[in-house]
């Protein structure tokens, strides 16, 4: 099945109770048995819940791997992922990736005896300098949050296979419908469905895939003794989304070239971060690995200045200044206050971040009006 055809129909079925072709709302927290241990597969909801298993299967689906779980949010979902390690192991983590991914590492999991190592990883040789016999973990966001910088997948799984490590890929900015993960060598793909995924800025929830049945078992046992489930109503929207994700992002990804090359002709613009530009430093690796280049965007004014960022922020219309990405709306930030805060100055420095940096989301508009906006914003 082709990737639109499975995004309407993948991990779903009418209910055989009364011919709904839209999974049911499933509010329930727990179900009748008839004795004790003698039920339909479902007996609580923290566990299960049939909206919930639809909507695991159907994620599953998109990727191409076997099973597909969910959570309350992303940050869930990579607590869950982080509950695999013990006191004493190792991570190799990008040095430019969320900044709640960041803190969860280094404020929370630093202090249960987790080490943490931050490096370039679009340079494959800073990720194997970092292994020791401890890495048992390697965390790779692609594109990055915010720099839109690209890491080869395969080659990040080469070095985990060397070293023993599992592979996880936050693929939240690129989805399904631009790359998938799991073909390339990663053990587990991990989302923020908040964002793309559910496509409307409506609801928070975060998932993992993964094709191997013994890490779903551990994860399944994580995600139900830890309890970071989503409620139906949340899945049912995510659901929802999924069934236009291949069409959204055809046109985030266009109206995403229409603006980033509108930017990169701007006198005033200096620096233009989009990984479908050919002098974009990982491009060859983006276009062999990804099937067009997203609408996210980062910029920086002529003069680096952070009070022309925030004047330029302040003006927009259509590019709402907002926390979040990948709805249908297009949104602006300021990472280095709003989303990137929690990363200390001095390594969002190291990793090229700067103070004046503004991000986009490029929603599905029309492009002409985006334009206009941006135009009025920067003058
Ligand atoms: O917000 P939540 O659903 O918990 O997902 C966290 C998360 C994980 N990974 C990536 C790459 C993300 O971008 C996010 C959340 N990001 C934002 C809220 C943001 O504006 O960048």
């Amino acid at each position: 099945m082709k990737f639109g055809t499975k995004a309407i129909h993948a991990g779903v079925h009418p209910d055989p109770s009364t011919g709904a072709i839209m999974t049911p709302i499933f509010q329930t927290s727990t179900y009748v048995q008839r004795s004790p241990g003698d039920h339909k597969g479902f007996e609580y909801s923290r566990t299960h819940n049939p909206t919930r298993t639809q909507l695991q299967d159907a994620l599953a689906a998109l990727d191409n791997g076997k099973h597909g779980l969910a959570f309350a949010s992303g940050m869930a979902a990579i607590d869950c992922i982080v509950k695999l390690l013990q006191p004493g192991d190792e991570v190799i983590s990008t040095n430019d990736l969320y900044g709640g991914s960041y803190r969860l590492f280094t404020k929370v999991y630093a202090t249960y005896g987790i080490k943490f190592h931050f490096v370039p990883m679009h340079d494959m040789t800073a990720v194997q300098a970092a292994v020791t016999e401890r890495t048992k973990l390697i965390w790779v966001e692609t594109p990055t949050n915010p720099l839109l910088n690209v890491i080869d997948i395969a080659a990040a799984s080469a070095v985990a296979k060397k070293a023993g490590a599992l592979l996880v890929v936050d693929n939240t900015f690129a989805t399904p419908y631009l790359q998938t993960p799991l073909a390339l060598g990663a053990d587990m793909v991990m989302y923020s469905l908040t964002k793309y995924m559910a496509g409307h800025s409506d609801t928070v929830m975060g998932a993992v895939v993964v094709n191997n049945d013994e890490l779903h078992e551990r994860l399944s046992f994580f995600q139900n003794a830890c309890g970071g489930t989503p409620g139906p109503q949340d899945c049912f929207l995510v659901l929802r989304g999924l069934k236009t994700l291949h069409i959204r992002m055809q046109r985030h990804c266009e109206n995403g070239r229409q603006v980033a090359e509108y930017l990169k002709a701007h006198p005033k613009v200096d620096k233009v971060y989009w990984p479908g530009f050919p002098d974009h430093p990982n491009h060859e690796i983006a276009a062999r690995q990804m099937n067009d280049f997203g609408g996210m965007i980062s910029f920086v004014l002529k003069g680096d200045r952070k009070e022309d960022a925030v004047a330029t922020l302040e003006k927009f219309q259509l590019f709402s200044l907002a926390e979040s990405l990948g709805g249908v709306e297009s949104l602006s930030g300021h990472p280095a206050t709003m989303t990137h805060a929690s990363i200390p100055a001095e390594q969002r420095r190291t990793a090229g971040l700067s103070d004046s940096l503004i991000r986009l989301s490029v929603g599905i508009e029309d492009a002409e009006d985006l334009i206009e906006d941006l135009k009025q914003a920067i003058g």
